[in-house]
């Protein structure tokens, strides 16, 4: 008797005519088959998809470098295919799931013809953890492949798990021939099902990553009662060794991975990671909100990954606790075969060549490492891993940050006043583009939660969802809004960020704890400035006034522009949230009238 599985494996292999199938067990053994199959046989274009780094340097890693249009997500090509358009949202690209499948088919009909077809079993979570989801990606290459055992726990667990149900979660991805113009990535939310086809790259292709654990998960989250976020996970020990945990959400190039990853600039403290991009949340039997991280890697940017920003990255990079660790498009050192990217300490070296494989001079107008070059590492390698990582139960959450980039109006921690107010910060996010991102630099995205490309459904309904979140919640947590890049009047950054940042955390572990009181704005509650720890920061009492200061005016053009942005969601915006923005916006008129 076959299983579901195996016959859904058999109609993808009818479908996508490999030469052969292998179905991986997650070994070590495997994966350096594996990825001695992508050093030897696999190639894109010329390029063998995996080149060994320097042995001595790097041991047990690897350099990929990518089809040169496959470098990042494309938010364009991405669709969420539920039959009814109204609930994917003005959020997502749409398609009839009829409509996805008919055109897809085509490009998957014999697209692993000469190639092998590598079965992945995984688990999203600890197999023992109530929260996990079991799960069976296809690809068609060995990075991908070699990727999964990376960012998930692949094993036949995941086989068992799944057993005779028909349920489980479905990812089936083939690059194809890259060809841009035929890649597409789509969900299907109703069937857990993702279909990619034309990506190597990470959250196109890894489709445990955005794609279930975000995409997917949170339209699960909707039906069952929880919260799939794009949110990093950490514990803050104090000196007394009490650790407090905390979710973060933050758009793109906040920082968010040196915060999860952060070294306390104030003795005492210790920061551990359990997470650096996902969190699935749910309500424990205690009405607390605990969370697990679904993942167990980290995919992260490697420019500007440094012992500065980063120091506990390099350690985990050079870590041997998991093979193998992968790269992808930096620049090579052709004299010491060593990866290397712009921001890395010292100095650059004189023999380079960019990601693309061109000789590349120091000065050169282009950049050396593609700006969105990444590492691949396992989350077991950091030294700052938390020993409740692996806990099935998660970890309950006290806090929950929301930050942004922001050179004006958001100052550097102010505290929701109630559950409504926090989702009504976590809406309003939005962030100022950097030169790094392919958008011009300083504009204005709006990014509730930093989910706005992951949202699986409308994300009007996901505002309510949150709010419907907080109701069973006997004992919720903290919200916060932070901005770590508030400018002075020549454009300087005020506030020194990175392990500094711990000064704002401890305050945070200390309102958690009802240690210290808070004084109420308009804008919510913010640190009485002498409650802050500053021994030793360089940051003067007028700049720490200024990182706190609110502007009536820009606030004004901010709601409005707020809700603007909510106008598009129609009905399906809560009006909870309209009533946030209302009040707000009466709080300044009040404000203002006082000092008129
Ligand atoms: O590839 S990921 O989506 O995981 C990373 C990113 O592009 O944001
Ligand atoms: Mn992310």
């Amino acid at each position: 008797m076959t299983t579901p599985l195996e016959r859904w494996v058999d109609e993808q292999a009818k479908l996508c005519k490999p030469d052969k199938i292998h179905w991986c067990d997650g070994t070590e053994e495997e994966a350096r088959r594996i990825v001695e199959i992508g050093i030897k046989e696999e190639k894109i274009g010329n390029t063998p998809v995996f080149q060994e780094l320097n042995k001595e340097a790097w041991p047990d890693t690897y350099f990929h470098r990518s089809h040169p249009t496959d470098v990042a997500r494309t938010e364009k090509l991405t669709f969420i295919c539920h039959p009814d358009k109204e609930t994917a949202g003005p959020n997502n690209n749409w398609m009839h799931p009829d409509e996805a499948k008919e055109k897809l088919r085509k490009l998957f009909d014999g697209c692993m013809k000469g190639r092998t077809m590598y079965v992945l079993p995984y688990m999203m979570g600890n197999p023992d953890s109530p929260y996990a989801k079991a799960c069976i990606q296809i690809t068609d290459i060995s990075y991908v492949a070699v990727s999964m055992r990376i960012m998930t726990r692949m094993n036949k667990t995941a086989i068992k798990k799944i057993g005779n149900r028909d349920d489980f979660v479905k990812g089936l991805h083939s690059v194809a021939d890259f060809d841009p113009n035929k890649r597409f990535i789509m969900h299907f939310p109703e069937e857990h099902l993702v279909w990619s086809i034309g990506s190597g790259y990470g959250g196109n292709a890894l489709l445990g990553k955005k794609c279930f654990s975000l995409r997917i998960a949170s339209y699960l989250g909707l039906k069952e009662g929880w919260l799939a976020e794009h949110m990093v996970i950490l514990g803050i020990e104090d000196p007394k060794g009490n650790v407090t945990y905390m979710t973060a959400a933050m758009p793109s190039a906040c920082g968010k991975t040196n915060l999860a990853m952060l070294e306390s600039a104030l003795p005492g403290y210790k920061v551990w990671i359990l997470g650096d991009d996902i969190a699935w949340l749910n309500v424990g039997p205690d009405g607390r909100l605990w969370a697990i991280n679904p993942e167990t890697g980290l995919f992260g940017v490697a420019p500007g990954t440094s012992t500065k920003t980063n120091p506990n990255m390099l350690k985990t990079l050079k870590g041997k606790k998991f093979y193998p660790t992968l790269f992808t498009n930096t620049a090579l050192n052709t004299d010491s075969n060593e990866p290397w990217w712009e921001g890395l300490d010292g100095d650059i070296p004189k023999n380079l060549i960019d990601w693309q494989g061109k000789p590349w001079r120091a000065g050169q107008e282009t950049k050396a490492a593609h700006p969105n070059s990444r590492f691949t590492v396992s989350i077991y390698n950091a030294p700052t891993l938390s020993k409740e990582f692996d806990n099935p139960k998660g970890v309950p959450i006290s806090a929950i940050i929301l930050g942004s980039r922001r050179t004006k109006l958001i100052p550097l921690v102010v505290e929701s006043f109630d559950w409504e107010h926090g989702v009504f910060m976590g809406v309003r996010i939005g962030s100022e583009t950097t030169a790094a991102a392919i958008h011009k630099e300083g504009v204005l995205r709006r990014d509730p939660m930093a989910m706005l490309p992951f949202c699986g459904y409308n994300m009007g309904d996901y505002f309510r969802h949150w709010l419907n979140i907080g109701k069973k919640l006997k004992n919720p947590p903290k919200i916060y809004a932070v901005n770590w890049f508030k400018v002075d009047e020549n454009g300087k950054f005020m506030w020194p960020g990175f392990g500094e940042n711990i000064r704002v955390l401890e305050w945070i572990v200390k309102r958690t704890q009802n240690k210290v009181g808070a004084q109420d704005t308009a804008l919510g509650r913010m640190p009485h400035l002498k409650a802050l720890n500053m021994k030793g920061a360089c940051v003067s009492a007028k700049e720490l006034k200024k990182l706190f200061e609110v502007n009536p005016a820009e606030w004004k053009a901010e709601i409005s522009d707020i809700n603007k942005f909510l106008d598009q969601f129609g009905s399906h915006t809560p009006k909870e949230i309209r009533n946030q923005c209302k009040k707000l916006e009466d709080s300044f008129k009040k404000e203002c009238a006082k000092v008129h």
